[in-house]
């Protein structure tokens, strides 16, 4: 394996010093990019997924066209119920959907704890190969749903705003909830494993509807798997740990060993570095939707969010996933506005 050329992220995740604030987008390889759409008008997105040139490829895209300073696996958080037994569909205009979702202690006989070289044995190949291809240019980063975030879409069958029947199912039916969440856990540390005995130089859990919870309830629901998960991995790899809303418990994520806190816009900076503490890197937390202001402002709003951050033990990145409608000349002037800032001391 050669040599990483870029190692700013992987030098924030270790608390080392940097001589300027590394940035990647979430959800960066996506439809915003031309290059994109016109694979996904061609090949199904599991398709996409599961066949190792083509999510190389998609990771790539960004790397390249946008100039960021860490690969994200092309994948989806939906491949381990996948994994695990359960059809996911991807449905154009509705998103996933899962048509025999669990609701039942019978549901979970349907499931199981899989072999990972069996089930997800594309992922690892993908890595292999985007690691040859980046050819140490940049870090990649591997992922998965925080179990909670993984339940979420296992027991409500699709998205939703609320994910009410997941939540009443954690609350009329705890038992099989934790039974059900300890399964994705087991899946979940077997599958970041082999994505970092693969080449994944960090891994990132999404907990996407972790802040749906109340503190108490996300302590008790969300909170165990996440810790589980970081305890496994840290060892082998640097965890970077993203709930969005969940600001309530950033103190509590912090005392995971998580290398790095995600922050969505909704919590300022110097809140969230007060929460986490000292001894962590935040990664954050752009609002999505401010990449559609005219470029100046941008600009201006990305020079504020560096200087409220800091320039060190901090990584540069969205609050949540680019939006599709984001013009690709934005993206690009939100990567090289972080690239070219400098510190002022007043
Ligand atoms: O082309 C398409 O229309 C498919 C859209 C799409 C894409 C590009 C989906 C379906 N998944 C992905 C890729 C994906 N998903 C990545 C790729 C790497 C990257 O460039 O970042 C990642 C990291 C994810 C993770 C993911 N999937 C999350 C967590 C992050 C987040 O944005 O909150 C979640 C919640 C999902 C579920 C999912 N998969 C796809 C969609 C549209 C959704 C969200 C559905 C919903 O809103 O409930």
């Amino acid at each position: 394996m050669s040599e990483l050329k870029n190692d700013l992220i992987l030098k924030t995740l270790k608390g080392e010093k940097t001589e300027r604030t590394p940035v990647w987008m979430m959800r960066q390889a996506g439809r915003y990019l031309p290059q994109y759409m016109e694979l996904r008008n061609k090949y199904g997105f599991f398709e996409r997924c599961q066949t190792p040139e083509l999510a190389c490829q998609i990771t790539l895209q960004p790397v390249d066209i946008i100039g960021v300073d860490a690969a994200i696996l092309f994948s989806d958080i939906l491949v381990v119920p996948q994994a695990m037994g359960l059809e996911v569909q991807l449905i154009e205009s509705k998103g996933p959907v899962l048509p025999n979702p669990i609701q039942t202690a019978n549901d979970l006989t349907r499931i199981r704890v899989p072999d990972i070289q069996e089930t997800l044995g594309y992922v690892c190949e993908a890595i292999q190969l985007i690691k040859k291809e980046l050819n140490g240019r940049v870090p990649l980063i591997g992922f998965a749903g925080a179990p909670w975030t993984v339940l979420c879409y296992m027991v409500q069958g699709k998205g939703s705003k609320t994910f009410d029947e997941a939540k009443a199912f954690c609350y009329q039916q705890p038992e099989l909830a934790h039974q059900l969440l300890q399964m994705i856990t087991d899946t979940t540390i077997a599958y970041l494993q082999a994505q970092v005995a693969a080449g994944a130089d960090t891994v990132q859990i999404f907990d996407s509807w972790g802040g749906l919870l109340s503190k108490e309830d996300f302590e008790t629901i969300s909170l165990p798997y996440i810790q589980q998960i970081v305890a496994a991995i840290k060892p082998h790899a640097p965890v970077i740990v993203f709930a969005k809303g969940a600001w309530y418990s950033l103190a509590e994520m912090a005392q995971t060993g998580a290398a790095a806190l995600g922050i969505d816009w909704c919590t300022p900076p110097e809140l969230a570095r007060q929460f986490a503490g000292r001894n962590i890197a935040l990664q954050g937390n752009f609002d999505p939707a401010k990449l559609l202001s005219p470029i100046p402002v941008i600009k201006k709003e990305v020079k504020a969010m560096l200087q409220a951050f800091g320039g060190q033990q901090y990584i540069a990145n969205l609050g949540h996933g680019i939006l599709p409608n984001v013009p690709v000349d934005h993206a690009k002037v939100f990567v090289d506005t972080v690239k070219e800032w400098h510190p002022t001391f007043n």
